[in-house]
């Protein structure tokens, strides 16, 4: 049997065209796999590693007073845990104090305040929970001081900020 010659240079130009797809797909390390306190890893082999996904970046500006509401959703695989973060550099006067509150299907899973500028709230899924579903940011000036003295001046009527809320998914 002659195999016929056309076909052997077909043959060796698929070769050459899969090698190096193969050589890549082969230099790609193993994901890394995680146990806490030494128990046996129960993930199945085929699950995705886990990876952050933004679900809100945003700028804004709210009123002393006020709450700036922001809502999204996410349901396309596991939610691990969940960070929002808020920053803000104030206008006027002292630093202003804000409150973020992140809820989960209309239920408050963290919430914070603080003067400082910057706030994070966290939550985390225990072992068979899993995080994904509807949420509401809640982002509140409590209190936006102006200069504070013995003749007070308040011309700061609240301030902006930047919002990064992202979840952990699988
Ligand atoms: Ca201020
Ligand atoms: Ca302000």
């Amino acid at each position: 049997m002659t195999i016929p010659k056309d076909f052997l240079i077909l043959s060796i130009g698929i070769l050459m065209l899969i090698g190096p797809a193969v050589a890549i797909e082969l230099s790609i390390p193993a994901p890394e796999t995680t146990n806490s306190g030494g128990t046996t890893n129960n993930n199945p082999p085929e699950s995705t590693p886990p990876h952050e996904e933004t679900l809100v970046s945003k700028d804004g500006y709210t009123n002393e007073g006020q709450t700036t509401e922001l809502k999204q959703n996410y349901t396309a695989s596991k939610v691990l845990n969940l960070t929002a973060t808020l920053t803000w550099t104030d206008d006027y006067g002292s630093n202003d104090v804000f409150s973020l509150e992140v809820q989960l299907d209309g239920k408050s899973i963290g919430q914070e305040q603080s003067n400082t500028g910057q706030l994070k709230v966290t939550a985390a899924a225990n072992a068979d929970e899993d995080l994904r579903g509807n949420y509401t940011v809640l982002i509140t000036c409590v209190k936006a001081p102006g200069i504070i003295g013995p003749i007070p001046i308040d011309r700061d009527n609240g301030n902006s900020w930047s919002l990064k809320f992202s979840a952990e998914v699988q």
